[in-house]
């Protein structure tokens, strides 16, 4: 695994933890953690349970012993990374989004279809699939409980950096991340629309905007995650702080999203509501063990209902505990792994792919230039 600040500890402990709960052919052995700082690099191994740790990932990723590479970096260096790993016949696990440009994202997918000729999985980490309320809304969805989808609607909304204190991690910085809000969360909740709806979206016009430009400059810890201290300067900030976009999909639907890290309060509210000929669903992360519905045909009676999603029948939870008892945020990188070895085991490709990475990474790209011309309509 490379990289080991946020994601790489959600990860890690996916991989200390899947086999313990899932039964798989394949067990995970957590071989090597790289990042560029030695002494870091070790704390962390120890912390999280890394065999051994190395500096540079080139070497990492032509190892024998080395079968799976899970990409944790900034965005700035999926590409490269994937493309030596796909080369060498490792299995690539890569965050989103995959890239940071159209043209990088093609490049990866073209390598991963060629890597597939030879039984090399590839798999994009669009985590949120796995929330089993998702997976269960997907399912309903599929078996026509909300009828002809018309409205689709999304929003991602963090408030980590409302402080114009708060300092330029990467995350705010375009050459490392590609984007903003939009590609660090819009990327998800359009993930989602899709992954739950079937729907492909065919064309967006979108607004974004920078409202705090300037900011301090990162000091030298605390830079990994969510948080972090102030240096001295200030640089500019070349990323969105948020995005909203109207859009079409191929099956009839208007959708409309929201990706912000500016609405204060609201520190990870994602919300996926569809609203079809038969009814609703509709579900808020912050509550992430039920799923909404409302049922047209109750009548006089209709309301939303709310399903606990914690039974053994309901996607993941056989694996976990009694009903009721409910999951959190970290099991979906759990259902990741689990996903993501179970497809390698049965020699089948695993979903999210490249391809779908590729698919969102042009939706991104059609936002941007979309708000470059001031919401002009993008055909996707
Ligand atoms: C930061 O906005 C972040 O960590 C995202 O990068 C993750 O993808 C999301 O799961 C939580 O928020």
């Amino acid at each position: 695994m490379i990289g080991y600040a946020f994601m790489g500890a959600a990860h890690s402990q996916a991989w200390r933890n899947v086999h313990r709960f899932f039964p798989l052919e394949l067990t995970p052995e957590m071989a090597v953690l790289v990042g560029r700082n030695a002494e870091a690099v070790q704390q962390a191994a120890a912390t999280f349970g890394w065999a051994e740790t190395a500096t540079d990932w080139r070497a990492v990723v032509e190892r024998e012993d080395v079968d799976v590479v899970d990409i944790c970096t900034p965005g700035d260096t999926h590409a490269e990374i994937a493309l030596a790993a796909l080369a060498a016949g490792k299995h690539v696990l890569c965050e989103k989004p995959l890239a940071n440009t159209v043209a990088e994202a093609e490049e990866m997918t073209a390598a991963a279809e060629q890597a597939r000729a030879r039984g090399v999985r590839s798999m994009v980490g669009f985590s949120y699939r796995r929330v089993p309320a998702l997976a269960l809304m997907r399912q309903l969805v599929a078996e026509g409980v909300v009828g002809d989808i018309r409205h689709i609607r999304g929003l991602y909304l963090q408030d980590w950096i409302v402080d114009p204190e708060f300092p330029l991690v990467w995350r705010l910085q375009k050459d490392k991340a590609g984007s903003g809000a939009l590609g660090d969360i819009g990327a998800h909740i359009l993930d989602a629309a899709e992954f739950v709806t079937g729907h492909r979206i065919t064309g967006v016009a979108a607004q974004t905007e920078t409202f705090v430009k300037e900011r301090p400059l990162p000091g030298e810890s605390g830079t990994g995650g969510l948080s972090a201290t102030g240096g001295t300067g200030t640089g500019p900030v070349t990323v969105d702080d948020a995005a909203v976009v109207l859009a079409r999909t191929d099956a009839g639907a208007l959708a409309t999203f929201e990706a912000t890290r500016f609405a204060t309060g609201r520190k990870n509210r994602i919300v996926l509501e569809v609203n079809g000929s038969k009814g609703s669903l509709a579900f808020n992360f912050e509550d992430m063990n039920s799923l909404e519905h409302y049922d047209l045909a109750a009548g006089d009676r209709a309301g939303f209902t709310k399903i606990s999603v914690t039974e053994p029948t309901h996607p993941y939870l056989e694996a976990w505990w009694p009903a009721g008892h409910g999951l959190g945020y970290e099991h979906t990188f759990v259902h990741q792994a689990r996903d993501f070895l179970a497809a390698i085991a049965a020699e089948e490709d695993p979903t999210p792919s490249f391809a779908d990475g590729l698919r969102i990474q042009r939706l991104l790209a059609a936002v941007e230039e979309s708000a470059g011309a001031q919401a002009a309509w993008q055909q996707v």
